[in-house]
């Protein structure tokens, strides 16, 4: 039977890992496609836009871009187990956790790639040049993906990740590990028997680079069995399988990594919609650029700069317009969750522009709520 969606990605691709693990939880009749350079010349940048991976095509001919958006697309088209919790505290949390993987704990997968390539070389260059040339010899296949890989290594610095930050990044990921390696000892997954939109999050930076990369990988497998173990369970999931915890019950486990979250993250995303905001006053009804320039930022103790990614704003928004829309009880508790794990003013702040994407472009626009 021919496939009903083809996902065009790559093993090593952060992003790719948050969508297959998906799609093999949803259990839908789908295939891989590697995004070779012949890929992108003739499928990605035509019919997608941008030459990012993953791009998920459906039988039909219609094309979307951008991990949410496949979920969020998928999801419509295949209701029955949805990822999202219904209930308020763990659809706000889920949320939270799938912005804090997606935009900052790259910080971590990114660091474990390339701040230690030298005890890597061979595997992380012959994966980029696997992805191009698949019929490629190894020995090609290595230079190729060092040229491929070239903007990738190059984008380290712009994450905020420099020689006074990798200290403080190594202790906040190995807090981390440990912290899920306890969630997990408990739960198969985030929360309870069934994955959430926060473990898709998840995966992507804790599995592509950080369990598969040789470096990271023995870390987290001789540091966290367990967190090793959930990146097997969600890389081979029952599917359509599972429930989320009764009473929306949000285990205390989660709550150190919250706290991280909002402590690092959150000042951060805060000041991106403040960036955001002067950029559409000096520029009414234009496109906001993928990059606003440098910003300072905190991760643990260390202090750095790195860039102003526009588009952490548009992840922002999911869980906050969730937190916004409740009210009576269900805020009351949401606001208890969130003043426990430093997120209640962030949450309360005003957006004043919103943001939205446009399919085929990286450039946010102002759109209403
Ligand atoms: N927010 C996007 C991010 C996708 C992304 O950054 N993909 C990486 C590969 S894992 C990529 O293609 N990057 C190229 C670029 O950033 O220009 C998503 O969720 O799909």
């Amino acid at each position: 039977m021919a496939a009903d969606y083809i996902l065009y990605g790559a093993d090593h691709s952060l992003y790719t890992g948050k969508a297959r693990a998906y799609m093999r939880f949803k259990g839908l009749n789908w295939e891989e496609v590697t995004a070779t350079r012949e890929v992108y010349k003739s499928i990605i940048l035509p019919r997608a836009g941008v030459a990012i991976v993953p791009v998920l095509a459906t039988a039909d001919g219609h094309v979307v871009q951008d991990t949410t958006d496949i979920i969020d697309f998928l999801e419509a088209a295949h209701p029955a187990v949805s990822v999202y919790p219904d209930t308020p505290l763990q659809k706000l949390v889920a949320l939270m956790l799938e912005l804090y993987a997606d935009e900052w704990l790259v910080i971590p997968a990114m660091h474990y790639r390339w701040s230690v390539l030298d005890q890597q070389r061979d595997f992380i260059f012959s994966e980029f040049g696997r992805m191009s040339a698949p019929e490629a010899s190894p020995q090609e296949q290595v230079l190729i993906g060092e040229r491929t890989s070239k903007m990738f290594r190059g984008s380290v610095p712009m994450l905020g990740i420099t020689a006074q930050t990798m200290p403080a990044i190594e202790e906040v990921y190995l807090e981390l590990l440990d912290q899920l390696d306890s969630h997990f000892s408990q739960y198969e997954f985030l929360l309870g028997s069934r994955p959430s939109i926060g473990d898709f999050g998840l995966i992507g930076p804790l599995y592509a680079h950080l369990a598969r990369d040789p470096v990271p990988k023995a870390l987290m497998q001789e540091r966290a069995p367990n967190v090793y173990a959930w990146v097997e369970r969600m890389n081979n999931p029952v599917p359509l399988s599972g429930y989320f915890l009764t009473d929306d019950e949000i285990p205390a486990t989660l709550l150190p990594i919250l706290k991280t979250m909002c402590r690092d993250q959150l000042p951060d995303v805060l000041d991106v919609i403040r960036h955001n905001a002067i950029w559409l006053e000096q520029n009414p009804g234009g496109d906001i650029p993928r990059y606003l320039g440098m910003h300072p930022f905190r991760t643990g103790s260390a202090s750095g700069e790195r860039v102003i990614h526009s588009y952490a704003q548009w992840m922002f928004q999911r869980p906050w317009s969730h937190y916004q829309s409740l009210s009576g009880q269900q805020r009351a508790k949401a606001d208890t969750l969130l003043k426990a794990v430093g997120g209640l003013d962030a949450f309360n702040t005003e957006i004043v522009h919103w943001v939205e994407r446009k399919p085929g472009q990286l450039e946010l626009v102002e759109g209403s709520r």
